[in-house]
């Protein structure tokens, strides 16, 4: 049985390339005959310091993007992660599980400490762990991610794999199978697994960049929309005919793939269109192209988010259904770990 689990941090700003790498696919994914949770993970935000007086409506804006982009609160199960307790729970035994020596090759967690890593939070060190047991709580098979978080899922499935040898015989003695946490697939792809920042296409999009020139919001009005895209970089030539003539061309590819991914193409199908176009005549076709499917979802965005009591609702409700998943898992961790727990 298939079961995806995935989740974005309410740290504000949220951008096209947490839409086209993570949010879309998420809506894509409900299709799918599986069970899916979509998860606003709070306890990762607070690995960098947020302001307690912004938390909650970051996290409301998440929930409202979920469902402004096409998830549905009644097949889906959305909730905010610090609600359900099971989740730093099994972080804690997976703490014991994970090796310093697999957490010292992160490399979001060096690039979010930045020079001064003696000042980072453990939490921010830890945020691979606590990753793994957002996922392992639901015994989740598939994850869809943006590229990103490609080494996170890794470490997962190293955790898993861990635990699942560590504790064979008493997994087995407790009437399990021997894979009692499976080996997640992480669900990475499509033309936009990586969006780049629009003022230099080698760094990624991201909340963090100071300059908001660098990102789409999906607050963005059609006005910003268009001004960010007419300003967004890009090299002197015209576009080539061809996916393979983007390669040494970063932000070319970038704009080519947002395109592609906004219009459920290609690259190969976009470029069969506009190979040969100056970017004067491209940006003003992806001017239309994103405001025609980004203002109506930044729109019904701040619409919900007028109404917090009813996102808080669909939070409570996702997070009771959540519960009733991960509980049963925790007792069975608990078990197979050894502990005495109560009835
Ligand atoms: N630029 C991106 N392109 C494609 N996918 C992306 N994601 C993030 N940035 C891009 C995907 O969005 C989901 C949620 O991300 P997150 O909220 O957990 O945090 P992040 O990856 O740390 O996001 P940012 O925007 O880059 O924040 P900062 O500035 O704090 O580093 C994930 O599936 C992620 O892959």
């Amino acid at each position: 049985n298939e079961l995806v689990f995935s989740g974005v941090q309410p740290t504000g700003n949220l951008h096209l390339g947490n839409y086209l790498g993570a949010i879309k696919r998420f809506v894509e994914m409900q299709a799918r005959d599986a069970q899916c949770l979509y998860c606003v993970v709070d306890l990762h935000a607070i690995t960098l310091w947020q302001d307690p007086a912004e938390l909650k409506g970051q996290i409301r804006e998440v929930t409202a993007a979920f469902l402004a982009a096409g998830i549905d609160p009644a097949r889906s199960i959305v909730f905010n992660q610090s609600q359900v307790p099971q989740h730093a729970e099994l972080a804690w035994i997976f703490n014991c599980v994970a090796r310093l020596g697999w957490l010292n090759r992160m490399t979001q967690f060096k690039d979010k400490a930045g020079k001064d890593r003696e000042n980072a939070s453990v939490g921010l060190y830890a945020y691979p762990v606590l990753m793994a047991a957002d996922i392992l709580a639901y015994r989740a098979t598939h994850v869809p991610v943006g590229e990103d978080q490609k080494q996170h899922l890794e470490l997962t499935r190293d955790i898993a794999g861990k635990f699942n040898n560590d504790f064979s015989g008493s997994i087995a003695a407790h009437g399990h199978g021997e894979d009692f946490f499976p080996i997640t697939e992480p669900l990475i792809g499509g033309p936009a697994a990586r969006v780049m920042s629009l003022r230099d296409g080698t760094k990624k999009m991201s909340k963090s960049d100071p300059s908001d020139n660098s990102r789409i919001n999906l607050t963005d009005d059609a006005d910003a929309i268009a001004q960010k895209v007419r300003k967004a970089k890009t090299d002197p030539e015209p576009l080539p005919s061809e996916a393979a003539g983007l390669s040494g061309r970063p932000e070319a590819d970038n704009l080519v793939g947002i395109f592609a991914a906004l219009k459920d193409a290609t690259r190969d199908e976009v470029l069969s269109d506009y190979g040969g176009a100056q970017f004067s005549v491209f940006k003003g076709a992806l001017v239309e192209l994103a405001v025609e499917k980004l203002a109506p979802l930044g729109a019904e965005m701040k619409r919900l988010i007028a109404d917090p009591a009813h996102i808080d609702a669909v939070l409570a409700d996702g997070a009771a259904r959540a519960e009733a998943i991960a509980a049963p898992t925790l007792d069975a961790v608990k078990d197979i770990v050894g502990f005495v727990r109560k009835g």
